[in-house]
């Protein structure tokens, strides 16, 4: 099946099924009439103040240039409450991320399905003189062993994330518009994503992106003098990805600080290697101490391989 395209589809939010096509054949699309412009306004006035309350990124995740708002579901009560709940989502979450099995309690046959639940909610506000990020696979952190289907066509219940980003001003190629492979959520974990196989997604507000955790994509280099690209992003996983005992609750900060290093290491109070268990931009151990993390955040893991930098 031959099965990379070059454009991105762009369709109504109306039209479901052919969303859910454009999926399974590119891993992306741009859904139109996502939202209304004033929601857009109203996320963009709530996520302002952490956006300019950020600190310049030092390391290799984002150039320096960029804001963030981590936790746009607690600080946003307009993304929480229209975007994050809203039916396509889910409908499309429920397509390509819950799972669902079978096993038997003795003789009887029990089936279970874990719902798709948000990992991650994120505003990114990419300012003038940003390089772009490099290409890659947001589902890295979940280190997905992903096999070529280049030939076989996309096997649906194959990823264990999928994205969602609504823009909140016109992106554009200039000012850092998402840039994409379609097609490479096919591509089995060998292959190298290339600049030059990477097309623009740029969007009006109101549209949505959609793709999935194996897409690879990055954001865009902005090359204006003045304007800011600020996208909302919402990223859904598997609903079993997490511990079945939820100690953060169980515990206050206070047990846990009293907690042998090994303990607090096992019961999951630093990260899992690529960048999961983050808390404000540290480690939970350094969230419970009220370390801080001075002038600038940084990668959590540092690059392991310094590969050519002719992008970031
Ligand atoms: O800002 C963007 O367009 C994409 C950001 C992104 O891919 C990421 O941080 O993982
Ligand atoms: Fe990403």
């Amino acid at each position: 099946m031959a099965v990379k395209q070059s454009l991105i589809q762009r369709i109504d939010r109306a039209d479901k099924a052919a969303i859910i096509q454009a999926i399974i054949a590119d891993g992306c699309c741009i859904i139109q009439n996502f939202t209304e412009v004033e929601t857009v306004k109203q996320v963009n006035s709530e996520v302002q103040p952490y956006l300019d309350a950020d600190k310049p990124w030092k390391g290799d995740l984002f150039p320096p240039e960029t804001r963030r708002c981590a936790n746009l579901a607690g600080r946003s009560q307009t993304a929480r409450e229209r975007w994050l709940i809203d039916p396509l989502i889910r409908s499309l979450t429920a397509h390509f991320v819950d799972k669902t099995t079978s096993n038997f309690y003795g003789e009887t046959k029990h089936t279970y399905t874990s719902e798709a639940i948000c990992s991650i909610a994120m505003s990114f506000d990419i300012g003038p003189g940003a390089k772009a990020q490099r290409l890659h696979r947001d589902d890295k952190n979940f280190h997905v062993d992903h096999e070529d289907q280049s030939t076989t066509g996309y096997r649906v219940g194959s990823d264990v994330m999928m994205a969602f980003m609504v823009p909140g001003v016109k992106t554009t190629v200039e000012n850092g518009a998402t840039i994409a492979i379609p097609g490479s959520h096919l591509w089995g974990s060998d292959r190298a994503p290339r600049m030059d196989e990477a097309v623009v997604a740029e969007m009006d507000p109101s549209d949505c992106w959609v793709m999935l955790g194996g897409l690879y994509h990055a954001g865009g280099a902005n090359v204006t003098q003045s304007e800011r690209r600020v996208v909302h992003g919402m990223f859904f996983t598997r609903g079993f990805y997490r511990q079945e005992e939820n100690a953060y609750l169980a515990n206050t900060a206070d047990d846990v600080l009293s907690w042998s290093p090994a303990a607090q290491r096992v019961m999951g109070y630093e990260l899992s290697s690529p960048n999961i268990g983050f808390v404000g931009f540290q480690t939970p151990l350094q969230y419970l101490r009220v370390e801080g993390v001075g002038d600038a955040f940084g990668d959590f893991d540092p690059s392991q391989e310094q590969p050519n930098r002719e992008t970031h």
